[in-house]
């Protein structure tokens, strides 16, 4: 039986994901508006991957006869100053996700809830996959530069490590 406070910090934790799944697809926006296709088709994806997320949460808690509440919708940034800035903002939202993963775990564990914590495992893996790939599209605008000239490349970049992305993700469907 999971506990009321377990179930509100994993509620928490929905609103986290659905608001990381806005936020993303208000940069996919952005980028599209920009003209950097890549850039906004990985966003795209992002985007869809946390509200995965969010609805893992979901079902997790309704399979443990717990409420799963719908967050409220905040509405998230919608301009940005530069390629740069979007995804250091990335890269802060996931450490905070992380963050907050881990008190989850934290609070799972002094609870003596293995089924929970059992749960938060994949999103443990998950999290440090993302921060590592939001890491290293940051080390490479670094390397290209962040003037107007280089956006190409950047956004070249971007597509690139998004095509990669999906091939892995095939690759595991057809295991
Ligand atoms: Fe990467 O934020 Fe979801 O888990």
């Amino acid at each position: 039986m999971i506990s009321k406070k377990m179930t509100k910090a994993l509620n928490e934790q929905i609103v986290l994901e659905g608001y990381a799944s806005f936020l993303y697809l208000s940069m996919a926006s952005w980028f599209d508006k920009e003209g950097l296709e890549g850039s906004a088709q990985f966003m795209r994806r992002q985007s869809d991957e946390e509200r995965a997320h969010m609805l893992r949460i979901f079902d997790y808690l309704s399979e443990v006869d717990a409420h799963a509440i719908a967050p409220a919708v905040k509405q998230p940034p919608k301009e940005f100053d530069s390629v740069q800035e979007v995804f250091e903002m990335v890269y802060a939202h996931e450490q905070k996700v992380t963050q907050s993963i881990n008190k989850l775990l934290t609070i799972a564990k002094s609870e003596s809830d293995y089924t929970t914590e059992n749960f938060l495992q994949w999103y443990i893996k998950e999290q440090r996959e993302e921060e590592n790939l939001m890491r290293s599209i940051l080390d490479k605008i670094k390397l290209i530069g962040n003037g107007p000239q280089s956006l190409y490349y950047i956004d070249k970049e971007v597509e690139a490590v998004n095509n990669a992305e999906l091939d892995g993700a095939s690759e595991t469907e057809d295991l």
